[in-house]
């Protein structure tokens, strides 16, 4: 069982130049999420939600990881057995470090999922609303392979489950401003886990025992050190 949990977030992919969600450059800020990460703005404008994911997978394709994903693919290797690697992501940075394991709770850039009969399948290019599934044949029903609000996030029962028996909770480059990820420090703490925040700015959560403050790049490295 996992003793150390690590949750990541869009702040350890920033240094590799793929935008945070929140903050003056997020890209929320530049989107309405309401247009394009609901199930219902899928529904609505397909064309629209493929476009916005598409453009994420180029961008994503071009970045490279970072010190901080280079660190945590490191810390694992050394540890198999004892760290569980979760991110928020979807960008595939961790495993382009080089990290073995990672728990993907909010889905995958290169991965689609078939609306009609639910088949997951590896997805390189772009993706259209003419795109046919490759299990069932139906046209018009494949989507990002993304979680997005309102949607259950993947792995909960194996996050959780590591929470409870975590004797370290690692949260880098997180806002904590969305659930179910943003109540892991709490269910850590309860469990007994000391908890770290490894943020450029400091949420203000309580429940951290221990903050340290900079760019992931350099924190994370000095943190895993
Ligand atoms: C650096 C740095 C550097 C910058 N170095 N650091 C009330 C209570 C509980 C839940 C809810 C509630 N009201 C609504 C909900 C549900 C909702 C939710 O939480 N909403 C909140 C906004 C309130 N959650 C959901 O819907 C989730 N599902 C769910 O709850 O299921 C249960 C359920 C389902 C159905 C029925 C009933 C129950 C699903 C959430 C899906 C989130 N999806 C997104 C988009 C899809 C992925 C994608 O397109 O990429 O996921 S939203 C977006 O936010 C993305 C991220 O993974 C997620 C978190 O963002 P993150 O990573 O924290 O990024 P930022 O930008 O917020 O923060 C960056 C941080 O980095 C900052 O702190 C910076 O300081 C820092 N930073 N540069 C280090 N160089």
């Amino acid at each position: 069982m996992s003793r150390i949990v690590v949750l990541t977030g869009a702040g350890i992919s920033a240094e590799s130049g793929l935008a945070t969600f929140r903050g003056d450059d997020g890209t929320w800020n530049s989107v309405r999420l309401e247009d394009v990460a609901t199930p219902g703005a899928f529904a609505r404008d397909p064309a629209k939600v493929h476009a916005f994911y598409n453009a994420r997978r180029v961008q994503a394709a071009q970045a490279q990881p970072n010190a901080a994903h280079v660190a945590l693919a490191r810390l694992q290797a050394e540890w198999p057995d004892a760290v569980l690697l979760v991110t928020q992501n979807v960008d595939g940075l961790h495993e382009r470090a080089g990290a073995a394991e990672v728990v993907h709770m909010h889905g995958q850039l290169d991965r689609a999922l078939c609306a009609g009969c639910g088949a997951g399948t590896p997805w390189v290019g772009a993706m259209s609303a003419a795109d046919v599934c490759t299990a069932c044949g139906r046209p018009g029903g494949m989507r990002p392979d993304i979680v997005w609000f309102g949607e259950m996030p993947y792995r909960m029962e194996l996050i959780e489950a590591a929470l409870a028996q975590a004797d370290l909770f690692v949260a880098i480059g997180t806002s904590g401003t969305v659930y179910p990820a943003a109540g892991f420090v709490e269910i850590a703490a309860a469990a007994g886990a000391r908890t770290v925040e490894l943020n450029l700015e400091p949420t203000g959560n309580p429940r951290f025992h221990e903050v340290r403050t900079g760019p992931a790049g350099e924190i994370v490295p000095a943190f895993v050190a």
